[in-house]
């Protein structure tokens, strides 16, 4: 039976104000593995709304919000209640939980604890009606002495939680705001004369080898350590012990020994791994060498559970990095789940430890007020500080601790830099928001320009004596928006030249939307901020990452991979030589498999070697032991504009070859049989989330979108000027340009054909003063007919605009339809390949008759950017969610002279200027024809979308 409340309300509320850290908790000390019994207390709890809610059902870990309690908001920097230190509002969803449970004997045996390792929002936690005390800080552990409470037989455990508290100020990361205990729930077994804490000391001396390892143990009684791998079952704790030799654990060579730390009452297993994290001369060491960062942002996302994450889960999530060269996670921003780190152990990563801690909304008011520099907030805040670095700090892949994100400057700040460095001196201290980098061991920015980047890089920035000893890294950049990030090899290129320049972390690595059931027609409804009528929201702000929200891979993760690279390959054609510039930490190339003879290179060193080149090029490196792609490179040779002999000539009636057009536009309207709709010329494109950003090099100036908008420049009018007949040619002169301003484009449309195939020869001509860059220059036109696949030769499998795609190589690929269109959460922009051969074959008409054999679209050209989708510009624009597009019926197809690139202005600098796309002459050659096809297309298995891999 449910039992009556037990705290007065008033003292629950009331110390939700307080700016103190929770009370009545065990000192911090790490998550040991220990043979001591432990009982899980995850599964099914019973939940009710207070004051007068019905008691359900709720799984523990897991939000409440996404289990029918309340609903998510999101909020990025805005604090989505008034900003009144330290007082939540009233309005705040409070909670009770209570779960009924046998003690484990094993546990019982044995003084107890229980421990949280994660409870969203501001909790009290009693047992048995025995108040053990009150949980703050939602991402850091707590435990609770249960011994003498927790009884034989059925125990009631209650955990009266409210959504806001003090401690809301202190957690307004860029997330979404669910409460739950979303982390798991543990009795431990504590017995008497066992281990309480743990802290391994490992480090590498590069010059001889040689390794030091001494491990600290709070215990009360006598304790062994031993290290079998060394060959040691008897190291005395707390001192320091001297090996001649030892492997090193870097991120390529994860090197762990087990460490046995041992009493009469109980033994505790750890992993050690052996290296030194330094800064010399302004550039970040380990072991000896220099360490370049290939990082990415995580945050804790799934699209059912939020920051409930399984360990498969983030296993895989650590593989696919993997996969994809990235070799360091920074966990934006606040400890991971505590087992996430034995895997980055495990595998292989550098990880950036965060705490949990920000407090950004302040800086909306100046910064008024802000706990970060309040001597009332201190204890709370060197409290999470504490937190954070001994739950985690045996583990080998933690290089830097982080005092948190976006939490301005102030004493507490300096304190926790201060407080960290004397608990762990072995380990950098980061913290981006201190603009004086007065308490860091490393310089941090977020979204510098490249510009900037490479100034600090090349030391010509004014920066005081302090600052310019060191390393420099971006804690965040290229914010992986929708359509993007543009521009990552610039920054990559900067990070090979400046040693200084020890890399940094993408924003981010996964989307945060939430998945919520699908639709008639099977698409996944993912929502963003606002979507759950929150007032105070950041809308598609949340869904910046390199994965969708279900990890599957968005196309900038191949642009990752490449530009991340550890091995540079330039192959030189007119030398016949292949240059590998080997950009491992330790390694040398002898763990690749090549498709050339590779020679060993040493980490660092660039070798140059002979190539025949001849023809089309790929090379290839591949891990052997991982068996992913680590590099590749590819010459691809010239190829000749596709030629069509001007043998047709146009007839009175505008026929030409296989084309009719239409005498009033000008336009063609058909090809053989395929009805050719609205062809035009355009300048526009459906704004990319990077698009509707203001860049961070021009904040005067608006985002490219309402340039565009301002200029209107996706609604083109356009006259006919004339059509006459040059020998073999049809050539239509039209003039286009928005309303309102007397800046447009003159086009010359120069058409031949041999009978069968059409060629034009197109040049747009701007005139009058144009007001903004565009973002293309090209054609649009529209078949009837939905996509059914594109087949294509030419660059693939994912798209390239002039700054992304970098991951894209020359072949023939294959792609559905939603595929080649390239769906994103909120629509944009999107799928372009650079084509020289390309058959867009079209669905079956609806009535089901088998269509004609070449039932399709053949264009042919020399890298002629190729969009196709079911939907046209202006929908893509207009709708909000994916979801929500329309169901296809036509096909819209693009085809650019040019295009603009895409930058990273959502957060970060703007389309750089090689990018831009000044108004300026542009000239398209393409040859369309109707796709020659000896059977008729397969109706079938065209019904479904397919997504064919190419
Ligand atoms: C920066 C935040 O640190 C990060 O959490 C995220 O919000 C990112 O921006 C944008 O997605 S802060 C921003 C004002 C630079």
């Amino acid at each position: 039976m449910i039992k009556k409340d037990y705290v007065p309300v008033t003292s629950f509320r009331t110390e939700l104000a307080s700016p103190q850290p929770g009370r009545g908790g065990l000192p911090a000390r790490a998550h040991l593995r220990s043979d001591a019994p432990r009982q899980p207390l995850d599964g099914a709890w019973q939940v009710r709304r207070r004051p007068d809610g019905g008691w359900s059902e709720i799984r523990v870990p897991g939000h409440l919000p996404l289990q029918g309690h309340g609903t998510p908001i999101y909020a990025n920097v805005q604090f989505p209640f008034p900003v009144d230190p330290p007082f939540p509002p009233d309005d705040n969803p409070e909670f009770d939980h209570r779960l009924e449970f046998e003690a484990d004997p094993a546990v019982l045996a044995h003084p107890s604890a229980l421990r949280f390792e994660g409870v969203d929002g501001a909790a009290t936690v009693r047992l048995n009606d025995v108040e053990l005390g009150t949980l703050r800080g939602s991402r850091l552990t707590t435990e609770f002495d249960t011994t003498g409470v927790l009884r034989d037989g059925v125990n009631v455990l209650q955990v009266r939680l409210a959504q806001w508290s003090a401690h809301s100020y202190l957690e307004d990361q860029d997330m979404w705001w669910m409460p739950g205990i979303f982390r798991s729930v543990t009795l431990l077994a504590r017995p008497a004369g066992g281990i309480r804490d743990v802290f391994v000391h490992a480090s590498y001396d590069h010059r001889d080898g040689s390794g030091t390892l001494r491990v600290d143990v709070d215990s009360d009684a006598a304790v062994t350590v031993s290290v079998p791998a060394l060959g040691r079952e008897d190291l005395s704790a707390g001192e320091s012990h001297h090996f001649r030799s030892v492997d090193p654990w870097t991120a390529e060579t994860p090197s762990l020994y087990a460490v046995r730390v041992h009493t009469q009452q109980e033994t505790v297993t750890l992993r050690a791994g052996f290296r030194t994290v330094h800064v010399d001369d302004a550039t970040l060491m380990l072991n000896g060498r220099p360490l370049l960062l290939r990082g990415v942002n995580r945050h804790e996302h799934d699209p059912l559970h939020g920051r409930t994450v399984d360990l498969a889960t983030a296993r895989a999530e650590l593989e696919l990095m993997k996969r994809h060269n990235i070799n360091a996670v920074r966990t934006s921003h606040y400890p991971p789940q505590a087992d996430f780190l034995d895997l980055t152990d495990e595998l292989g990563l550098y990880v950036m430890v965060e705490n949990d801690l920000e407090t950004h909304g302040f800086e909306l008011n100046d910064w008024r007020g802000n706990p970060s520099d309040d001597p009332l907030w201190h204890d709370a805040i060197l409290d999470r500080m504490r937190r954070t670095v001994e739950r985690d700090k045996n583990h080998p892949s933690v290089l830097f601790w982080s005092l948190g994100n976006e939490a301005g400057t102030g004493a507490n700040l300096d304190a926790i830099a201060q407080w960290t460095k004397r608990r762990d001196p072995s380990r950098p201290v980061h913290y981006e928001g201190d603009r004086r980098s007065r308490h860091v061991d490393v310089y941090s920015r977020m979204y510098a320009t490249t510009a900037e980047v490479e100034r600090i890089g090349a030391g010509t920035e004014p920066e005081d004596e302090h600052r310019r000893e060191l390393p420099f890294l971006l804690c965040e950049y290229a914010h992986a928006m929708g359509n993007g990030p543009g521009g990552l090899s610039e920054y990559q290129e900067l990070f090979h030249r400046y040693p200084r320049l020890a890399g940094g972390f993408i924003w981010e690595w996964v989307e945060h939307a939430l998945h919520a059931g699908t639709t008639a027609e099977g698409r996944t409804v993912q929502l963003y901020g606002g979507d759950f009528g929150e007032r105070v929201h950041d809308g598609s702000f949340v869904i910046d990452g390199l994965v969708h929200a279900d990890r599957t891979p968005g196309p900038g993760l191949a642009d990752v991979a490449r530009v991340f690279a550890p091995v540079g390959l330039t192959i030189d054609a007119e030398r016949s030589t292949v240059t590998i510039v080997n950009r491992y930490h330790s390694l040398d190339l002898t763990h690749l498999d090549a498709d050339f003879p590779l020679p060993p290179v040493a980490p660092g060193d660039t070798v140059t070697v002979p190539l025949e080149v001849s023809s089309l090029v790929t090379l290839s490196l591949r891990d052997r032991r991982q068996g992913h792609e680590v590099a590749w490179a590819q010459h691809v040779p010239p190829r000749p504009a596709p030629a069509v002999e001007a043998t047709a000539v146009p007839s009175g009636d505008l026929r030409l070859g296989p084309a009719v057009f239409d005498a009033r536009t000008g336009m063609p309207v058909r090809l053989g049989d395929l009805g050719l709709h609205d062809v035009a010329v355009s300048l526009w494109r459906a704004p990319t989330e990077n698009d509707r950003g203001q860049g961070w090099e021009e904040r005067d100036l608006p985002s490219m979108a309402d340039r565009w908008a301002a200029a209107r420049l996706g609604d083109l009018r356009t006259r006919l000027i004339g059509i006459t007949a040059d020998g073999p040619a049809l050539v239509v002169r039209t003039r286009s340009g928005p309303p309102v301003i007397d800046a447009g484009v003159d086009v010359t449309w120069r058409w031949t054909s041999d009978g069968d195939a059409l060629a034009l020869d197109l040049t747009i001509e701007p005139y009058g003063r144009w007001p903004c860059e565009w973002a293309r220059a090209g054609i649009d036109l529209r078949l009837d007919r939905p996509t059914a696949r594109v087949t294509w030769t030419g660059w693939g499998p994912g798209p390239q605009y002039p700054d992304t795609g970098q991951g894209a190589r020359y072949g023939t690929f294959t792609a559905g339809r939603d595929t080649y269109a390239v769906r994103t959460v909120r629509p944009q922009e999107h799928g372009a390949r650079r084509v020289d051969d390309a058959t867009i074959d079209l669905a079956p008409a609806p009535e089901n008759r088998p269509e004609r054999a070449g039932a399709g679209l053949r264009v042919r050209g020399v890298d002629v950017p190729l969009t196709v989708r079911p939907w046209s510009r202006e929908t893509v624009a207009a709708t909000a969610h994916d979801h929500e597009l329309p169901a296809a019926a036509s096909t819209w197809i693009s085809l650019d002279a040019a295009a603009s690139g895409v930058g990273t202005a959502s957060c970060g600098q703007g389309v750089l200027p090689p990018y831009r796309l000044a108004p300026s002459t542009r000239r398209l050659r393409v040859v369309l024809q109707q796709p020659i096809r000896e059977e008729p297309v397969a109706t079938s298995s065209y019904q479904s979308v397919s997504e064919p891999s190419p």
